[in-house]
């Protein structure tokens, strides 16, 4: 494995040198992507630092059997994570792949982000498997009766779930002492940040919670995939049809503890079909399941950063 750090001081001229060689010369390339990608849009990731919402482990907030626990509570954290993507912009390594994906049309972009960032650049939809749904879609709980799910971009979803902004009277004696962040948030009315434990959380009554407009009966859910659940068949099937199609030039990993399955098997998948493999994260340990192989590349460091510099033989520049 070739590898690169220190993204400041610039990548490694060796590594990024062999890389572009390697990249002018594909035609059939997956791109596996993950939370880092959208890290420096400022969104954050699951695993590590980022990974705690109030209490909770994320991941443990994303299964059915959280929901149908405290259906208002997932949803708090849901709405929490739609609102925060409505709020932040896609970064250069998004807008590099959509790129990349104009350029080349044995592209494919396989994305594990629910966030919509790569949506909101001009991505060919066709070009960007969304391997675990979107925070956009929202479906009934009755999916096997009812089925019905639609396209929702309204923030709050419902009332109840708005982000609390509660502006305090800035002249008052609580205003005049606010020393902390939140308290000066509060005054200013801006969002209050929920993922943090210390600010109170309102109580949501399950009547008060998205209810499916068709059937009526049952609650909307958000249209991802939580872990024991099946991933999109549609998808599933256009990667398949990418796999089997011929040789793969490259798989390059951007911004994946690479831990979740089925979306971590497409690494080993690609290189069966003959891939070179090229990690771009922050952090070396976050390697693919198989370990490094001859001719894999790393790269430390940012995706926002590294990506468009990677890519920038076959996009041109991407400016920040
Ligand atoms: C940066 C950076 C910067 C930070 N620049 N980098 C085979 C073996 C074992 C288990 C299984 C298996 N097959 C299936 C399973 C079960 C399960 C699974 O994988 N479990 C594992 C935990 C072991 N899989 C499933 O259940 C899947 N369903 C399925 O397979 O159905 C059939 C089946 C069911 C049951 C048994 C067998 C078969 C479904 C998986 C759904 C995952 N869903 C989630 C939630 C989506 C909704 C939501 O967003 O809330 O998807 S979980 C969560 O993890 C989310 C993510 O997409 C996914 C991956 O996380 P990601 O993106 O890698 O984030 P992080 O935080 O882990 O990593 C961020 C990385 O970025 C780090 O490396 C940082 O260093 C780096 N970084 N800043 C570059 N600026």
């Amino acid at each position: 494995m070739s590898s690169s750090t220190a993204p400041d001081a610039g990548i490694n001229a060796e590594d990024l040198a062999s890389f572009h060689e390697h990249l002018n010369k594909s035609t059939r390339v997956l791109a596996l992507l993950g939370a880092g990608l959208s890290a420096s849009s400022g969104l954050p990731t699951f695993r590590g630092a980022g990974g705690l919402w109030r209490t909770h482990d994320s991941v443990s907030l994303a299964t059915p059997e959280a929901f149908n626990a405290d259906p208002s509570l997932v949803w708090q954290f849901y709405s929490y994570r739609r609102h925060m993507a409505l709020q932040v912009q896609p970064n250069p390594a998004h807008y590099a792949l959509a790129k990349l994906a104009r350029k080349m049309p044995g592209f494919q972009a396989l994305s594990q982000n629910v966030d919509g960032l790569s949506q909101r650049t001009d991505h060919p939809p066709g070009q960007l498997q969304l391997l675990h749904g979107t925070l956009f879609e929202v479906r009934c709980m009755d999916r096997r009766r009812c089925g019905h799910s639609e396209t929702n971009f309204v923030d709050p979803i419902v009332p109840a779930l708005a982000i609390p902004t509660s502006g305090i009277d800035p002249t008052s004696d609580e205003a005049r002492q606010a020393v902390s962040a939140q308290l000066q948030a509060k005054q200013q009315g801006k969002d209050l940040d929920i993922s943090d434990v210390k600010v109170p959380l309102a109580s949501v009554k399950t009547h008060d919670l998205p209810v499916c407009p068709k059937c009526k009966q049952y609650l909307l859910r958000p249209g991802v995939v939580w872990f024991g659940e099946s991933l999109p068949e549609q998808v599933l099937d256009n990667v398949d049809e990418f796999m089997n199609a011929g040789r793969v030039d490259m798989i390059m990993v951007i911004g994946t503890s690479a831990k979740v399955y089925p979306a971590a098997g497409y690494i080993e998948d690609a290189r069966a079909k003959g891939a070179r493999v090229c990690v771009v994260n922050m952090d070396e340990n976050d390697k693919p399941a198989g370990g490094w192989k001859k001719g894999d590349w790393f790269f430390k460091g940012d995706a926002a950063t590294l990506v468009p510099r990677l890519l920038e033989p076959v996009v041109g520049r991407v400016e920040p």
